[in-house]
């Protein structure tokens, strides 16, 4: 056991801040990095001490591991948080950390290393009663024994890059005929993407549910897991709500998956917080698909559900300290959705939207939950993930955190960029999400972006806005319309404008 005096967090935003508060809790002394383009960012403020490590771009700064340790030893660090990105899941910077006499909140750089690799994960699984996609479990490299396999298995199929993820280096393969072009095309696109070729198939399950198990183990072999996450509602691989628990999981079905979670995390003797993903096809059977290694974006809607704190139980068991809990002692209470508040543009498939936030208001009230890392004012990197903020509802049941995702929608305030926001109102409203009945294809079934579309006003709320532009203009240009009040011996412009609005 090793207490954490000091905790460097190599991230920005909202996670660096999450986790800058957990340590402030446990009384543990913080420091944050940033870059040149993160000097004004709440997270340099928040933490105890801050230190440059430098230029915007993320391979001059939150990537240079080497400059980050140099740091801790300097400042007397003991830990480094790795957050999720940047270097979260580099094996090779874990070990480094460890090399260099420090803790790395986190597993181990060897469970990394396995999990990291599609196929060695598969290989890792083996000796476990996992259910895997059918298909191969070694890289293929030759054409056309693949594409027999592919024929047994049967079309259409997927050809996945070992080394991938997030639908990189992934070919939807219809049949036979398609075989050896689309296998050259993934060889060659993991090649240059990963700098590994390795490519392996798997029967393309169509209309699946993307659901998560949440596992957390300690040094000493105890593992557990935190229930599932629903993840299916996504654009282009890419997460945008997410919520716990699914709304189609039946208790026994939950059991098994949890159980063959926490088994995958025993093949990799995993210590710390990660998370088994897994489809679920539309008879409810799942299939192990791959593990991440680092605490998620989507984490806050199992905090909300478990009542736990991911990061503390994190950091206790960077220490070496066992689990305060067992399985039997967790249990779902409530429901919690998650929405992602990207700059991005919904109506113009969801380019990203650089730019100020001229006005940015939080929503607040019972069972709501914003974590960002920005202020009013500010402007959005370009240079980073555009995701400004995270807004969580949670609700005695899932109706209730609906109905509190949509009045916090309504609350937020985001002027100056487009954002996520009436996406989510248009998601939450939903039947087939309403219902539970969707899977992730509901982007590509469901989302009609003219949707979102402002519509015309009526006569009424025209007419006043016609009135709000003209007091406008009046505001911008007292001193021509104050002269031209006195020629018609009106009152000063400012009393007239205190007195419409009732101000004194
Ligand atoms: C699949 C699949 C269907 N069948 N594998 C996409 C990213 C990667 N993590 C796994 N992905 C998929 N793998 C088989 N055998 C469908 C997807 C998939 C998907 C998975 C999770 C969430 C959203 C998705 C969107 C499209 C495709």
């Amino acid at each position: 056991m090793k207490k954490i005096t000091k905790l460097l967090v190599a991230n920005r935003g909202e996670i660096a801040l999450r986790i800058l508060r957990s340590a402030k809790e446990m009384g543990i002394a913080t420091v944050a990095i940033y870059s040149e383009a993160d000097r004004l960012a709440p997270h340099v403020r928040y933490a105890d001490e801050a230190v440059c490590v430098g230029p915007p771009a993320s391979k001059d700064s939150y990537l240079r591991g080497d400059k980050i340790i140099e740091i801790c030893h300097e400042l007397g660090v003991d830990a480094i948080h790795p957050g999720y990105g940047f270097l979260s899941e580099n094996a090779g910077f874990a070990r480094a950390v460890r090399a260099a006499g420090l803790l790395f909140v986190g597993p181990s750089p060897e469970a990394m290393e396995i999990m990291g690799d599609k196929l060695s994960a598969k290989q890792a699984v083996k000796a476990y009663d996992i259910p895997l996609v059918p298909g191969t479990d070694e890289a293929i490299t030759d054409v056309a024994a693949a594409r027999q396999i592919a024929q047994e298995v049967g079309f259409p199929i997927l050809i996945k890059a070992s080394a991938g993820g997030g639908g990189k280096g992934m070919r939807l393969v219809q049949n036979a005929d398609e075989f050896a072009e689309q296998m050259q095309l993934a060889v060659n696109e993991a090649t240059s993407a990963f700098g590994d070729g390795s490519v392996f198939i798997e029967k393309f399950v169509t209309g699946p549910r993307h659901i998560e198990i949440q596992v957390l183990g300690d040094e000493h072999g105890h593992i557990v897991h935190l229930f599932e996450r629903e993840c299916s509602i996504q654009r282009r691989h890419q997460k945008v709500i997410e919520e716990a628990p699914s709304a189609v999981l039946t208790p026994e079905l939950r059991a098994e998956m949890g159980r063959c979670a926490v088994q995958v995390a025993r093949a990799c003797h995993y210590a710390g917080a990660g998370t088994v993903e897994f489809l679920l096809d539309d008879q409810h059977r799942f299939y192990f698909l791959e593990m991440n290694t680092r605490l998620q974006v989507e984490h806050p809607v199992t905090e909300l559900i478990t009542g736990l704190d991911l990061v503390k139980e994190q950091i206790r068991v960077a220490e070496g300290q066992p689990l305060p809990f067992r399985q039997e002692d967790l249990a779902i209470s409530g429901h919690a959705i998650e929405l992602r508040v990207y700059a991005e543009d919904p109506q113009n498939n969801f380019l990203p939207d650089i730019g100020r936030l001229v006005t940015y208001v939080r929503p607040q009230g019972p069972g709501i939950r914003v974590d960002d890392g920005f202020e009013p004012g500010m402007d959005i990197p370009i240079y980073y993930d555009p995701m400004i903020a995270k807004l969580i509802a949670y609700g005695a049941t899932r109706a209730e955190a609906i109905e509190r995702m949509l009045r916090a929608i309504a609350e937020y305030q985001i002027m100056g960029i487009e954002t996520t926001l009436p996406f989510g109102t248009y998601v939450l409203q939903h039947p087939a999400f309403v219902s539970g009945n969707f899977d992730t294809n509901f982007v590509r079934d469901h989302f009609q972006p003219a949707a979102l579309a402002p519509q015309a006003p009526d006569e009424a709320t025209a007419q006043v806005a016609a009135a709000l532009v003209a007091l406008l203009l009046h505001e911008q240009q007292p001193a021509a319309i104050d002269a031209a009040s006195a020629e018609t011996g009106g009152a000063s412009g400012s009393a007239w404008r205190r007195n419409r609005l009732g101000v004194r």
